[in-house]
């Protein structure tokens, strides 16, 4: 009930709705629509009341529920199913207990705060309440293990290329998928995954965006190497990021990466390389690489059609790295 009088109210633009009006049209009684406008205040909504001539909502917050990312989501896949929860402790583990039921191919888990937000290799990932994007979405593409790397990759085009439509910010990616501003890290992807029979069984994109926090809010020793939209953007243009919402950019990620998805599906891996390489910061630079107890410095050349990044010695020999960490 609560979303159809919220899309009752946006849909009347800033003009009065009478309680009336909305009773009629759900069938319920009057005190059942008060309760639920109390509801949408207390969770930020700034609606006004007149006993005269009804509701009027005047203020949408940043608040990331069901109803604002579904709102305009232009998908056919992608965000069809959303789980909105104000704290778990991962988008990915609730992502990954719904994917072990069955749960449709591009269900979205989003939450306010994580408890124990993961990164790679059992990092961990600084998830402030409501002053990110932390978001996992299950993906059931029908490919091997060979072709995940890429899904990642395409995962990164898809965030970068929504921060230039949705907001025109113009971010990097940084071998193999993090996003960066300046060099300094503004979002980063954990993709996990189960096989069956040697296919994918099911994967889960954790995508963590660091939207409105100030730097002091971030964890001392991350400081130097992390940034959040709201601090580029005041930076780099004077914006304030209180201007956007957190759930328009949402909607236009999952679109990007329904679109990447489709690319990917329909076979054209070629053009998922071509887009990543645009946005690279890595390619032609000297990079270190760490990988288990290896580490080598190399120029990265490349990235071949399975997502690795050609890396040539000094001494001339080539390597293809598959994972690991890339310092530019
Ligand atoms: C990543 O790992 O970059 C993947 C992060 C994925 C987070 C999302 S949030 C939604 C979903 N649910 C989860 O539980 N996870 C996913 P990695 O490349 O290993 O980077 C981790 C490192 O980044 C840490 O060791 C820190 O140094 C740094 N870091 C931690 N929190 C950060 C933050 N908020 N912003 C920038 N850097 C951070």
């Amino acid at each position: 009930m609560k979303d159809v009088i919220l899309r009752k109210l946006k849909d009347s633009k800033g003009e009065f709705v009478s309680g009336e009006e909305l009773s009629s049209g759900l069938g319920v009684s009057r005190t059942a629509v008060w309760k639920c406008i109390n509801e949408l205040k207390k969770e930020g909504y700034v609606i006004d009341s007149s006993s005269k001539k009804g509701y009027k909502l005047s203020y949408v917050p940043d608040i990331i529920n069901p109803w604002e990312i579904k709102e305009g989501l232009d998908t056919e896949t992608i965000g069809k199913s959303v789980h909105c929860f104000s704290e778990v402790d991962s988008t990915n583990n609730y992502a990954k207990t719904l994917a072990q039921k069955g749960c449709d191919d591009g269900t979205v888990v989003l939450a306010e705060r994580q408890t124990q937000g993961r990164g790679r290799l059992g990092r961990s990932w600084d998830s402030t309440d409501k002053k990110g994007i932390w978001m996992s979405i299950v993906l059931r593409p029908a490919v091997g293990l060979e072709d995940v790397q890429i899904i990642t990759l395409a995962a990164s085009v898809a965030v970068a290329s929504a921060l230039k439509k949705a907001m025109d910010v113009n971010a990097g990616i940084k071998w193999p998928n993090d996003i960066v501003l300046d060099g300094k890290k503004v979002c980063g992807i954990l993709t996990e995954m189960s096989m069956e029979m040697e296919r994918v069984n099911y994967l889960v994109l954790g995508i963590g965006m660091n939207f409105s926090q100030q730097e002091s809010e971030f964890p001392k020793e991350i400081r130097d190497r992390a940034t959040s939209l709201g601090i580029y953007l005041k930076e780099k243009h004077g914006l304030d990021i209180s201007g956007f919402r957190r759930s328009h950019l949402v909607k236009t990620i999952l679109s990007e990466l329904e679109e990447v998805y489709d690319t990917i599906k329909e076979g054209k891996v070629g053009v998922i390389i071509e887009e990543w390489k645009k946005y690279s910061v890595t390619l032609g630079k000297e990079v270190l690489i760490n990988y288990k107890e290896e580490q080598y410095i190399g120029t990265a050349q490349d990235i071949d059609q399975n997502g690795r990044l050609i890396v040539r010695l000094s001494d001339g020999t080539v390597r293809e790295v598959l994972s690991g960490e890339v310092s530019v």
